[in-house]
Order: structure tokens, then sequence, then C-alpha cells
């Protein structure tokens, strides 16, 4: 074995986006691509001699090749130790779990989260820091700057390692563990959630599908949910990690998860339904023939969360992303805690969990998560669902409508424009910001704007500024509509629009949510001329 130095050129647009570096496989597959990333990674941590690295990824084409590369470079920069999951696979949260439970420096998660996968599919990477979350702006902008001016990088010539044999290896004078991918998780969770209720829930004929989506979550649901809770086996569908995700799109949206929509709408569903994405952060969850919006998934979580023992002390705040609806600003100030509105994109919500200022997390985008660890969550959320399920001996509508008639309800809709051309999309959002100052007092519709802005955010633990992070029209009675572009896509732009109305009145609760936002989607044509810029008269997804 030996290390050898190997000459590069910079390649543009590495500059990591709302959740990392993103792009087609065949881009990662050009010769030193994946190496000056990660070489840059590696030069703006520094010395790391004596530190540990967690290496994971949601089992997507090209994983185990990028994981040799890496372990064979993390040899080189001089780590101490790298833990990777069995067969190159962790998910995201189970990422994060490991580096915080091993004290590791930091991880690198392999993933393009629930951007479809396969050989003309997508591809990502994303280095975590030591509290087991995003690395932040700061971070990422560093390592970006790096791969502007990366000449070389070092790898060690070491043969592959066997990643399906759980043991100790050696790469250099560095130590590989392969680890059982589910273990450490799986220990955290029993934690949290009360895993006895459950189990007699299982018990007593509560039935249940968990749909994997032929992605990383297959094999945590299958331990956890069948092994350690007792449903029955067939309970976890779509169970096994496929390269390709099976040619699906893994991205839990009733889109995207038809099969189970389905099934949650046929006669003699299950009670309780629930899917994840590609990388096993996202979560959808569905009581039979009704579906939960993940803001209000995260508003119910907050008002029921001391049923669970994890959080039988009570919250110290909540976070949401600012395009996320409002539902979850009243449970908070029922609860008489405070509810940040952040940027979107998890890693805003790093500091306020180190810094205990939240406890639950959640975003629009079916993202939810606490201070367990520093990413969101979806076998989490799915988790804390079921104990809400079996404390309360309600249905998920119960809980849901319930919880309406408390707090009134957020109608709360995203429509996609994907695809779309960058050019166009950037000047409707530039034709947005310029009318922004004469919004405010106009009559649009029935309503009547109260704010209109570019949301800016100052983080409340380091004062770090981050700007344009999505257009917001605010209407007196506190409907909003909100207009961003994704950070996430890898062909063109994609815009979303974000629609949400509260209605107060549990007599206007059962509306369709389509029509319900009806008077805001006619508004938010007519402010941003949607079909004009993009020349798509229609969003390719509604969730
Ligand atoms: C990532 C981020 C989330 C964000 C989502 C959508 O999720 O971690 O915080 O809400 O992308 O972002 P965008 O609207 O910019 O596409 P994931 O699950 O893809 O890692």
């Amino acid at each position: 074995m030996s290390i050898t130095t190997v000459s590069t050129t910079p390649f543009s647009g590495q500059r990591p986006g709302t959740s990392g570096l993103r792009k087609k496989v065949t881009v990662f597959q050009q010769a030193h691509y994946l190496e000056n990333f990660v070489q840059s990674v590696f030069d703006t941590l520094g010395d790391c001699s004596g530190k540990t690295l967690v290496v994971g990824g949601d089992g997507r084409f090209h994983n185990r090749v990028a994981v040799q590369t890496i372990l064979r470079m993390a040899a080189a920069h001089g780590f101490a130790r790298v833990l990777v999951g069995q067969g190159g696979i962790l998910s995201t949260p189970a990422v994060s779990c490991v580096i915080r439970k091993h004290d590791a420096l930091g991880g690198i998660v392999l993933s393009a989260s629930h951007n479809p996968g396969g050989p003309d599919g997508d591809f990502g990477i994303k280095y975590n820091i030591a509290n087991g979350g995003p690395a932040p702006e700061s971070v990422t902008e560093a390592i970006y700057q790096r791969t502007e001016s990366i000449r070389e990088y070092r790898i060690s010539d070491a043969a592959d390692i066997d990643l399906n044999r759980i043991g100790a290896y050696r790469i250099e004078a560095m130590a590989v563990e392969v680890i059982d991918s589910v273990a450490d998780y799986a220990e955290l969770m029993q934690q949290l959630f009360d895993f006895d209720a459950i189990r007699k829930l299982f018990a007593g004929g509560f039935r249940m599908c968990f749909d994997g989506m032929s992605a990383v979550s297959g094999p945590y649901a299958k331990a956890i949910i069948e092994g350690q809770l007792g449903a029955p086996a067939g309970t976890v569908i779509n169970a096994e990690p496929l390269e390709d995700f099976g040619g699906h799109h893994p991205d839990p949206n009733p889109v995207n998860a038809a099969q189970l929509i389905e099934l949650m709408a046929a006669e003699n569903a299950p009670d309780f339904g629930a899917a994840s994405d590609g990388d096993g952060d996202r979560n959808m969850i569905v009581g039979r023939n009704f579906q939960v919006t993940p803001s209000d998934s995260l508003a119910v979580l907050a008002a029921h969360a001391t049923l669970a023992p994890g959080y039988r002390a009570g919250l110290k705040g909540i976070a949401r992303s600012m395009p996320t609806s409002q539902a979850a600003d009243r449970v908070a100030e029922a609860l008489g805690i405070p509810c940040f509105e952040t940027p979107t994109g998890w890693k805003f919500f790093g500091n306020l969990l180190d810094a205990g200022k939240a406890t639950l997390c959640g975003e629009e985008s079916y993202g939810t998560g606490s201070d367990h660890i520093r990413e969101k969550d979806g076998l989490w959320a799915v988790l804390f669902w079921l104990n809400l399920l079996a404390a309360s001996g309600k249905s998920v509508e119960q809980l849901v409508s319930e919880h309406w008639a408390r707090f009134g309800r957020n109608y709360y809709s995203r429509h996609d424009y994907e695809g779309v051309d960058a050019k166009g999309a950037n000047e409707l959002m530039a034709s947005l910001r310029i009318k922004l100052a004469t919004l405010p007092g106009q009559d649009l519709g029935h309503y009547v704007v109260a704010l209109a802005d570019d949301f800016e955010y100052t983080d409340p633990v380091d004062g770090s500024v981050s700007k344009q992070q999505g257009v917001r029209i605010v209407m007196s009675n506190g409907s909003r509509i909100v207009f961003r572009l994704s950070g996430t896509g890898t062909e063109g732009a994609t815009l979303r629009v974000y629609l949400e109305r509260y209605e107060a009145d549990p007599a206007h609760h059962h509306l369709p949510t389509q029509q319900a936002l009806y008077p805001l989607i006619l508004i938010a044509e007519q402010v941003a001329g949607i079909a004009g810029w993009t020349g798509r008269a229609h969003p390719t997804v509604i969730t």
C-alpha cells in the first residue's frame, strides 16, 4: 500500500446547494470529480490525525464506488478511523446518530435524497459536522472555494475492502470498521419512544403499511417495526434498497407514493400508513383515506409530544422553515414556547438545536425531526406517530381533526414547476422582487397584502445572515403565498409556490385543499406571471 498525490484541475460548479452537492451520476463518474470535492472537504477540515470519520449512503447507484474512493482518500489524509455502514449503507439520520454516538469529527453522506437514482439518475455528497448535522454555510462555502483552486489530491492505492462483512479492516495506518447499519439508530429510537405500548398496539391487531420506496429506510423499518415492535411480516413494503429505487422516484408524497395512497384509500385499509425517501430522512404520514400534510404533522407531534417518553419533559421551542405552514406557531403559542422561522434547509436548525432553543423542527418538504440528532428523521416521525396512536387510542384522522378544531386549520399546498428554463425562473423571481415595495396595502382578490418581502434570516445564535431565501406575500389575515427556487434540483430550475390559508371555523375545515386555496392560486399567477415566465400553465407536482 502506498499513498500517491494526483494532479488535478478544478471543476466549475462544485458549490453545495440546499443539501450538499447534487449532480447527475455521469457528472460524478468523470475522472477526479468526486476526488476533487472530497479533497476540498478534507483540506477545509485541516489536520485530521486521531479523528474519526463516518461514511455511508443511501445505496443508490455509484454508492459503493464512491465509498471505496473516500476510504482511500481518508487514509491518505490521516484519519485515525472510519466507521462505514455495512454495504456502504447508512440512512442520513443514521449517519447523524453514529457521528454523535461515536464522537466523530464528522461524516460524509452519499445521497441525492429523493432525486431518482440509477446510471442516468442523480448522485450527491454532503459533509456533516461533529454535531451530526449538515455543515453550515460558512463551511460549505469554504469547501466550494477550495474546489475552485484545487491542484492535487492524495489517495491510497489500497485494494477495495469487503463492505458486505461487518468487521475491522485497515487501509494504510487508518482503521476501518464496517458497522451494522441499523443497530445504533435502533438503540436511540428505543430511548425516545414507548416500544412496549406500540408492541401492544400491534399485538391488538393494529395494521400498518410502511413504504420503503425501495430505498434506504427498508432495512431500518423492517428491523424496528417488524423485528422489535412485532408488526406482521409484510408490514414494510418495497423494503429492499435498490440502486435505482426500482425506477421510482423515492420521494414520499402522495404523487410518488401512489401505491401506498391507493392502499390507504381502499376498503379494509390499514389503520396507519407511512413512507420514507431515498436516504430515510423524509416521511409521509397517512391515515385511513386521510393524508396528513407535513406542516400539520409537525404541529400535531408538538401538541402531543409529552406522550412520548423522550419528550416527557416538554419542548424548549419549535422551529420550522419559512415556507412551512404556521400551524406549529399556534401550538408554540399555546405551550408558551418560542417558534423559530428559518430558511429552507435542515442546516439552519443545527444552531437552534445545539443551543437548546428548539426541540422539534419541521419543514413542508416532508421533513420532521428533533434534537435527538441533527438531521430530519423519517422513521423517527413514524415511530412518534405510532407512539401517539398507541397512547391516545385515537385514529390519525381523529387526532388531526381534533387538532384543527382546537387550533384552526392551516390549509396548505405546494405547487412545483419542475425542470423549467433557469433563465425564465430567475427572471420571474427578479421581477417579483422589483414589485415587492408596491404590494403592501394592495387589494388582491378578497385579500389585502400586509407584507411583501424577500425573506432574510439572522441566525439568533451566531448572528450569520442569509439573504434572498424566498419571496413572501403575506395577507392581512395571515394567509400567504411564497415563491422560491429549489436548491436541490439537477436539471434547469424548479419553481416552488407555497400556498397557505388559515381557517378558524371548524364548519369550514373539510374542504378539498386545492378548492380552499383556489383564490390564492389565482393571485399567485396574477402577481408572478408564472405561465408567462415558465411556459407552464400548470404545476408538474402538487403536494
Ligand atoms: C433538502 C433539505 C431540506 C429542504 C429540501 C427541499 O431535503 O435538507 O431542508 O427542505 O431539500 O429543498 P429545495 O426546496 O431547495 O429543493 P433532502 O431530503 O433533499 O435532503
